[in-house]
């Protein structure tokens, strides 16, 4: 039985012993219950523990971060600002530890552990960055002596809930616009890695923000997270997750007429690799969107979709390089994969390989579990590469495994190539493989996606564009640079300056 080091037990403020922060005030749940966080690399090792929370923690956020909203709101931008920029400077500070935080908590290896810190601190400038950009417009009305503005207004009490894989980048897509913009946070982050969560806040506190401002409450999605975003009280929920949760979230909160919610889903990404690309692009954008993080990104690709007068010499390569893949605890510099998060994502992983076998794949690397010596202890797979031709509705070309498992589909041309990817139910994130630009202008244009590249991975995007995608991948309003849009509201307000009232339309003022 695994037990928890003594230098990790202690008080509120050490990194491994989470609690919540509700106005101010560091604070074990109302239940008094805690849960464990464990390395999926080697599950005995406990990465911290953190509280379970109930209803009524949840109530006390919601009722704190209200209380704050004025005050918060009637900050200056530029004040807020600065406090997130306190924050960044935070950030660089402890780069390196924060990095190996995520590595140990949520598996991906290093370099990536590195890059979700990086996007973190990217994304705290860039919304410290908005502060002092135009909050709205000056336009000139029909009427010469009236000025009419639009203005963002911030909307209230943001409940955010973020999922695992990004522990740190994705709860600051979600909270920085948010906070810059006037509103008051509640994060509900992943219960698989609420230690790197619990890591921001202390450096959130740290940075200076206000009582109430932020709160963060631990928990279960299924207790912490449905009480959060189903509370009357709660402007807007923003959601990172599953389609089956975001769709349940999107559908509870319709009882409340003032809530909005932005939804960041699932995908089924694929690489479309043309007759004319240049397979020293082609490949490593085929193995880094199958296999970085395990395949457990929202942009993974599960196909390629290559053009089948290159595809046999596509597999080749593609397969020589999977096979260099290293596999093992990301804490070692040269591992390329790290386990999946849980024994839920294995049996995910398991499932969708069985499936693709029963519809025809033909297996090129057969996957599998890890299971001896170092391996032993975690949730350590190897990458399932197949092929298989198209047919409509086939389950493994259209759900998404979130893990390791990858199909190289032959097609005919890039029409066929776009019919191909556009059949899911997803449209998240594309790449093509070109140096025509006349095909990648179609596939621009015909392919049903929310991030698109050319010549790259389906992965990497970065925090100045907007993040988000179509159909069930999301409800069409993106994170990152895309947030702020969902936690304003444009107001308009018009002025008049002269002595009398003119009316716009050419609508009498005569009473
Ligand atoms: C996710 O896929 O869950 O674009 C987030 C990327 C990262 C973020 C991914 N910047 O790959």
């Amino acid at each position: 039985m695994a037990t928890l080091a003594p230098e990790t037990k202690g008080s509120g403020f050490e990194p491994t012993y989470a609690l919540n922060f509700v106005n101010g005030e560091w604070k074990e749940s109302a239940s008094g219950a805690r849960f464990e966080s464990v390395n999926p690399a080697n599950v005995s090792e406990i990465v911290g523990t953190a509280p379970e929370s109930v209803a009524a923690d949840i109530e006390e956020a919601v009722r704190a971060a209200r209380a704050a909203f004025p005050k918060w709101a009637s900050t200056s931008w530029v004040r807020r600002a600065e406090i997130l920029d306190n924050f960044a400077q935070l950030i660089k500070r402890d780069l390196e530890a924060m990095s190996r935080l995520i590595t140990r908590e949520c598996g991906k290896p290093i370099n990536e552990g590195r890059a979700d810190a990086i996007e973190s601190l990217h994304m705290v400038q860039f919304a410290a960055g908005l502060g002092r950009l135009p909050i709205g417009d000056c336009i000139s009305s029909e009427i010469p002596e009236k000025d009419a503005y639009i203005r963002r207004k911030p909307k209230g009490v943001v409940a955010c809930v973020s999922p695992w894989n990004f522990p740190m980048a994705i709860p600051l897509w979600e909270m920085t616009p948010t906070l810059v913009a006037g509103n008051t946070v509640i994060l509900k982050p992943s219960e698989e890695t609420p230690i790197c969560a619990n890591y921001l806040f202390r450096l959130m506190e740290e940075a200076g923000f206000p009582k109430g401002v932020i709160n963060i409450v631990h928990g279960k999605g299924e207790t912490a997270g449905d009480a959060l975003c189903r509370h009357p009280d709660v402007d807007v929920v923003l959601f990172t997750g599953s389609y089956q949760v975001g769709k349940l979230v999107q559908r509870n909160a319709a009882a409340e007429a003032h809530k909005f919610v932005a939804t960041e889903m699932g995908g089924k990404n694929a690489v479309l690799v043309l007759d004319d690309a240049d397979l020293n692009i082609a490949v490593p954008a085929g193995v880094l969107s199958a296999f970085k993080t395990s395949g457990q990104r929202c942009v993974t690709s599960n196909r390629i979709i290559v053009d089948k007068k290159i595809v046999d010499e596509y597999q080749k390569r593609f397969l020589d390089m999977t096979d260099r893949i290293r596999i093992g605890n990301g804490l070692q510099e040269d591992v390329f994969m790290g386990p999946l998060i849980n024994k839920e994502g294995v049996e995910k992983y398991k499932r969708h390989n069985a499936k693709a076998i029963e519809e025809g794949a033909v297996v090129l690397r057969e996957g599998g579990e890890l299971t001896d010596g170092d391996y032993a202890n975690g949730h350590f797979v190897k990458p399932f590469v197949y092929r298989m031709d198209y047919r409509p509705g086939t389950f493994s070309l259209r759900e998404e495994a979130f893990s390791p498992h990858v199909a190289i589909i032959p097609v005919d041309g890039v029409e066929e190539a776009v019919r191909v990817y556009n059949d899911t139910d997803y449209g998240l994130a594309m790449a093509v493989i070109t140096e025509d630009y006349r095909k990648w202008r179609y596939v621009r244009d015909h392919a049903e996606y929310g991030l698109g590249y050319v010549n790259l991975p389906s992965i990497g995007a970065e925090v100045h564009l907007p993040f988000g995608g179509v159909k069930n991948s999301g409800n069409g309003h993106p994170s990152a640079e895309g947030l702020i849009e969902s936690v304003t509201h444009r107001v308009a307000f018009t002025v008049n300056h002269a002595r009398e009232i003119v009316m716009a339309q050419g609508l009498s003022a005569k009473v």
